[in-house]
């Protein structure tokens, strides 16, 4: 069908163009464009009601056939007379323009806001007059082609349709998506239907028995708990038998185990009325009590923070529910649940994605105003990152905190960032649970279908402050007006389906008495409730066990043979792979040095680390911008055919039988890409999970996820990780962003051994920490300071003998060149990463043989054990710490203390380190190569001053 976007297509000179077509189709009906020709034959066949309606009355009488000067010939299909077809046609065409306005549009004056506050009922797009409609028009017959189910309706008829369709309850943003197919299949599941559906009495009851579990709840707890902060769900009850609606669509459509992440709004509801928690663990909770046994380490967290797991069961359905712990910030938690679900997918084997499956709940302020959404909805169609689409439901009670929409965002609605990734978006009106539940099963069926994100977006409001304590009229008086005379979404359902005559009030109460009765019960049962486990080391986490001691090299040595044969791969290509010539030469090298057992650059000791352990069966997941290639350019695990561009991963073809090594260049975002790899690492502990940065500096893009899960996410949440951050860092003289991976930012965080944070100089020990990773009975993040321009240095380059057997990780790398006599060294510099090279290079060039230079290579667990022994022996040395950034950053702060304690231990001279290194600053770096290159010669000069 021809169509055009100006609301001036059907007037004038373009109703003369299209009886100008219509004649010209006559007589020759290849004359016109194929869609016209399809029009008009299909006008042709036109009903007789609607051709005798247009000769009727009020209808001109039949002219001459005479169209622009054309004569129409005779006998054309059905005899129909041509003025009667354009009339007919151009009512059609309006129509259709129509029908379409409202598919695009109708949205604009649907009845979404159940307190009628911010209700539009006009849009000119919506005027039938806009396309040439007169008020006399609204009667006759309108061929419309099988559109909304009619071949030919009035325009009130039409009209009528399309109100209920698109400005009822439920309104459908979807015509924004390019694919038609999509758009086909959501226009045949909300136009035919009517939006709607049609629930049995048994389904009504259900309902009505789940609102009533969410309004009673809320009730209870204000009742027991008054003023005890909860983000009560009031408002948006809906949302309870929205979420049975997809775990019971879910199943019926293949879907095994939902992922979810929420914030805090209506999260104690979710626990327990959906999630099955007990009622009586959370009024234990509420009555200060933790929710772990006593024995169990760690901060524990707010209630409205936890997440929990469980198995449901509806009729033939099993599902596995997990709630992802998460902290305050909004929006964190998206990525985390994203990597959840992939990484479960692939243990599950679920390769059409359609077992495992991410549901996201937001408040309609966060999922506007937080760029970690549109970060993480861009993760969605993305090789390496995709699940498959993640269901959303935004809780939009049209308030943040105390901030109006309009303060909150500058788009129409809080969704809009979906629509860039071509997701519908069904708008509902919340208290209208039977529309709020089928928008939930439409989102389901689409998700399933199609395996995109969808979204809903539920418009109700918030009952009471932002929390219970907080009073909104202060902020919204006219809202909080409207709300204390609304009634509740229970009571107007209940009411729906006593008009309906389904229940009877006594019924309605006696669903409220029960539920009432029970959480009493569970009242009394909470009195001397005890959590009797704490479940973080069960499922795929059963065998591992919490940290402890302080050995913890693990066993990370390979095999000389295994060795050889991951070598070997490592550098082998295809037959008739068409190598860059750059390549070829470095891999011909890199093949040299395995054979002669050194010189093992840095990213060549990695990838005997990743190839060892897929060869083991870990599988290996390496994610960060560029990381395919390298930043430096160092690491070129995918090789790419010169003629082809077909990509050839070596570490994939060590041995037929192998664990993969998936490495991903992620998009240009930090927060997102390593939320998502922190939630594969939850997921996954047997797998090996790392997230690269371009440089280090660019970590703290993602702060949040460092601060408030991976440091401190076992802590609140019992939840360990064994997530690998590889962090480029040193100073090169770069500027003050590519210097910098703030170490000590990383070091402040340290506590209660919950990170290892490592700044290594070898490649050996980089094989080793990688290794052992995956290689101990425990998990723990693991921050690591790699190196830069060290990358190709022999300097660091390993021999293959310190990857072999009997050798380990060092957490402390001791003097290795020649000195003095021990009692004769005058000082002990002490120092991590790159600034031991530039200290022993001048060392060696001025000759000093009583100076020295020992590595911490691991700041955290702190190697207090290791650093006194290897002091001890040096008696009448000074000691120096030596770092290269500045006073205020690096290890400084963080070592002084601790050096001083192992000092302490000692039978020697020195009692506390003296510091040596760039003053304090605000920047990192300087920016001018100059200065940097005077400040570290003055530094290394100082380290290694005369007495
Ligand atoms: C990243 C972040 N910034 C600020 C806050 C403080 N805060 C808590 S709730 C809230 C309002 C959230 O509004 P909305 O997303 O609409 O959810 P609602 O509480 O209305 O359900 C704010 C600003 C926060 N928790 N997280």
């Amino acid at each position: 069908m021809p169509r055009s976007d100006q609301d001036s297509f059907l007037t004038g000179a373009n109703s003369a163009f299209i009886a100008e077509l219509y004649a010209r189709y006559l007589e020759d009906p290849m004359a016109v464009d194929a869609s016209w020709r399809e029009f008009f034959a299909k006008l042709a066949e036109i009903p007789e009601a609607v051709r005798k309606e247009r000769r009727g009355p009020g209808w001109a009488p039949p002219r001459p056939a005479m169209l622009n000067g054309h004569a129409a010939p005779d006998g054309h299909a059905e005899g129909a007379l041509p003025q009667d077809i354009r009339q007919a046609a151009l009512d059609s065409i309006r129509a259709m323009n129509l029908i379409r306005a409202f598919r695009v549009n109708g949205h604009l004056i649907a009845t979404l806001d159940p307190l009628g506050l911010y209700r539009r009922t006009y849009h000119p797009d919506l005027d039938p007059a806009t396309y040439g409609f007169a008020a006399a028009d609204y009667d006759r017959p309108i061929f419309v082609n099988n559109l909304l189910g009619f071949t030919a309706a009035t325009l009130n008829e039409i009209l009528a349709a399309l109100r209920l369709i698109y400005c009822g309850n439920v309104a459908v943003e979807y015509m924004h998506i390019q694919a038609l197919e999509q758009r086909q299949w959501i226009q045949a599941r909300i136009e035919v239907p009517r939006n709607t559906t049609e629930f049995t009495i048994e389904g009504k009851r259900a309902i009505l028995e789940r609102l009533t579990a969410a309004e009673q709840l809320e009730r209870f707890l204000d009742r027991r708990y008054t003023g005890t902060k909860r983000f009560g769900i009031e408002g948006a009850e809906a949302l309870i038998p929205a979420l049975e609606q997809v775990i019971k669509r879910g199943g019926q459509l293949g879907m095994k185990e939902l992922v979810i992440g929420m914030p805090h709004r209506g999260r104690l509801n979710v626990l327990t009325n959906v999630m099955g928690k007990p009622f009586a663990a959370l009024f234990s909770e509420f009555q200060g009590n933790t929710a772990n046994p006593e024995d169990v380490q760690g901060s524990g967290d707010v209630k409205y923070h936890l997440g929990t797991s469980t198995d449901r069961e509806m009729g033939d359905i099993a599902m596995h529910l997990s709630l992802t712990a998460n902290p305050s910030h909004l929006e964190a938690v998206d990525p985390v649940v994203l990597g959840k679900v992939r990484a479960k997918q692939r243990q599950r084997d679920d390769q059409n994605r359609d077992q495992v499956v991410g549901l996201l709940m937001h408040g309609d302020a966060a999922f506007a105003g937080q760029g970690l959404v549109a970060e993480s909805l861009e993760l969605s169609e993305l090789k390496g990152y995709r699940t498959g689409g993640t269901l959303h439901f935004v809780v939009n009670n049209q308030i943040g905190f105390t901030t109006n929409p309009a303060q909150a965002r500058s788009s129409p609605y809080p969704t809009d960032v979906a629509k860039g990734l071509q997701s519908p978006i069904l708008h509902v009106n919340g208290d209208d649970a039977e529309a709020v539940v089928h928008v939930a099963r439409i989102a389901t069926e689409f998700r399933q279908r199609f395996k995109k994100d969808v979204v809903v977006d539920i418009f109700c409001y918030r009952r009471h402050g932002h929390n219970e304590a907080d009073e909104p009229a202060f902020t919204q008086p006219a809202m909080y007006r409207a709300i204390a005379s609304h009634p509740t979404t229970r009571e107007i359902y209940a009411g729906r389906l006593i008009d309906e005559g389904l229940i009877d009030e006594a019924e309605a109460e006696r669903f409220s008495s029960d539920f009432v009765a029970r959480l009493e019960r569970e009242f009394e049962a909470a009195k001397s409730y005890r959590p009797n486990k704490a479940d973080w080391l069960e499922g795929v986490w059963s065998g591992l066990s919490i940290a402890s001691g302080d050995d913890r090299r693990g066993e990370t040595a390979a095999s000389q043979e295994l060795l050889a044969e991951v070598g070997a791969a490592l550098t082998r290509v295809p037959d008739g792979f068409h190598l860059n010539r750059k390549i070829a030469r470095q891999l011909d090298a890199k093949r040299q040095t395995l054979e002669q057992g050194e010189g093992i650059e840095w990213a060549t000791a990695e990838a005997m680390a990743f190839g060892t352990l897929c060869a083991e069966g870990t599988f290996v997941r390496l994610s960060g911008q560029d990381s395919g290639r390298g930043t430096f350019s160092q690491r070129h695990a995918v090789l790419v055919d010169q003629e082809s561009e077909e990509k050839y991963v070596p570490l994939n073809h060590i041995r037929a039988v192998q664990a993969p090594f998936e490495v991903l260049d992620s998009p240009l975002s930090e927060a997102a890409v390593m939320g998502f790899e922190y939630g594969y690492s939850l997921a996954d502990p047997h797998a090996l999970v790392l997230w690269e940065g371009q440089f280090g500096d660019f970590a703290n893009g993602a702060e949040v996820i460092i601060d408030q899960f991976i440091s401190s996410g076992e802590a609140k949440w019992l939840r360990m990780c064994g997530l690998v951050l590889l962090l480029p860092h040193g100073y090169e003289g770069q500027g003050p962003e590519h210097s910098s991976a703030r170490l000590e930012r990383f070091l402040q965080l340290c506590g209660e051994d919950n990170l290892q944070v490592c700044n290594l100089t070898s490649a050996a020990n980089y094989f080793h920490a990688l290794r052992r990773q995956v290689r101990r009975n425990f998990r723990k993040p693991l921050v690591i300071m790699t190196p830069k321009s060290l990358l190709r240095s022999p300097e660091i380059a390993a021999r293959l003998e310190e990857m072999g057997p009997g050798t380990c990780f060092h957490r402390l790398i001791e003097e290795s060149d020649p000195l003095t006599v021990d009692a004769q060294v005058r000082r002990v510099v002490l120092c991590s990463g790159k600034v031991y090279f530039d200290l022993r290079h001048a060392r060696r060039e001025r000759k000093i043989d009583d100076i020295a230079i020992l590595r911490l290579e691991q700041l955290y667990p702190f190697p207090a054990r290791s650093l006194a022994e290897a002091l001890k022996r040096y008696q009448n040395a000074e000691i120096v710490w030596c770092q290269e950034e500045p006073e205020n950053m690096g290890a400084w702060s963080f070592a002084d203390r601790r050096i001083e304690k192992v000092l302490a231990s000692l039978d020697i001279k020195a009692k506390r380190a003296r510091y040596v290194g760039r003053p304090e600053a605000a920047a990192t770096a300087t920016g001018l190569l100059k200065r940097h290159n005077a400040e570290q010669a003055r530094l290394i000069a100082e380290a290694l001053a005369p007495a």
